[in-house]
């Protein structure tokens, strides 16, 4: 990071993994990694770990609203991302107070834990659709997240990812990144932008450490926009910042371990770099 240049300010909208491996904790430190300053809003307190999601508690709408308020009244927010909301009424009280402080937004459509937990009840995918989904920049969606807001059946192949995305383009101009991180053979993602698709190309990395791959995905999106950087590239390096994550985790805990943040400060972890496609 060059220290001439100004610092900037991104903001994540998200819930708390006590396991600090997903949610609010995993954007934070996908923040720090990027040399942005991260500030964020709590939307829910899980109680988890590695291997479970025992509780989940929605804050009040007032109280999301209110940290928003406190932020926006005093940084200049270059860039935010939201993650898991809870409730319709969280995602129609973010998406009023964002309709009035516009930033680049990328939404991560966050809406099962990787053990299973709902993190967003199913009726509020409406709420997602016609209140939030106009405001992002960018819409970060998995195989199930973009059958279930598309309303396409089970997503299992290009042909079907492409599909997903156009649907998705009539209720959003954001670019749309369907990610195939769940696909059989390999782990490409689809960018749709401006009526057009783009195979950011990826092989699978074989890990155990995949627990908060989403959050962080999304989180580096934003922190890549907060420097200015156009969509494609902030995604493509999103990607390559996520694979060495991946590639360079520990186990911490029984289940599913998370993905190494500070990877590009710990080169002797896992495959690390090794793992890299050239030119990252
Ligand atoms: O990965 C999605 C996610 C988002 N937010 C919170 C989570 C998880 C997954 O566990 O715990 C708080």
């Amino acid at each position: 990071l060059n220290p001439d240049e100004r610092q900037p300010v991104v903001l994540s909208i998200a819930g708390s993994d006590s396991g600090a491996g997903a949610g609010i904790q995993a954007d934070l430190k996908t923040f720090a990694a990027h040399g942005t300053y991260g500030v964020c809003a709590l939307t829910m307190v899980t109680a988890q770990s590695t291997s479970d999601v025992d509780e989940v508690f929605q804050l009040p709408d007032s109280l999301i609203v209110r940290q928003l308020r406190s932020l926006f009244g005093d940084f200049r927010i270059a860039a935010a991302k939201t993650g898991a909301l809870g409730s319709a009424d969280a995602v129609r009280a973010v998406s009023d107070f964002l309709k009035n402080n516009r930033v680049p937004l990328v939404v991560d459509p966050v809406m099962f834990s990787k053990h299973g937990a709902v993190l967003i009840d199913p009726r509020a995918t409406d709420a997602l659709i016609s209140n939030l989904l106009p405001l992002a920049t960018v819409v970060t969606p998995n195989l199930h997240e973009a059958a279930a807001i598309s309303g396409v059946g089970e997503l299992t192949s290009r042909s079907g990812m492409l599909e997903a995305a156009q649907r998705m383009s009539s209720f959003t101009s954001a670019a749309i990144v369907v990610k195939g991180g769940h696909l059989s053979a390999d782990a490409s993602d689809l960018l749709w932008m401006n009526n057009q698709a783009v195979w950011i190309e990826g092989s699978r990395v074989i890990s155990d450490y995949l627990h908060g791959t989403g959050c962080t995905f999304s989180a580096a999106i934003a922190a890549n926009i907060g420097f200015g950087l156009p969509i494609e590239p902030a995604v493509r390096k999103a990607k390559a910042y996520v694979r060495g994550a991946i590639s360079s985790g520990r186990e911490y805990g029984r289940g599913y371990n998370p993905v190494n943040h500070f990877w590009q400060l710990m080169p002797g972890f896992g495959d690390g770099p090794s793992a890299l496609p050239e030119g990252v």
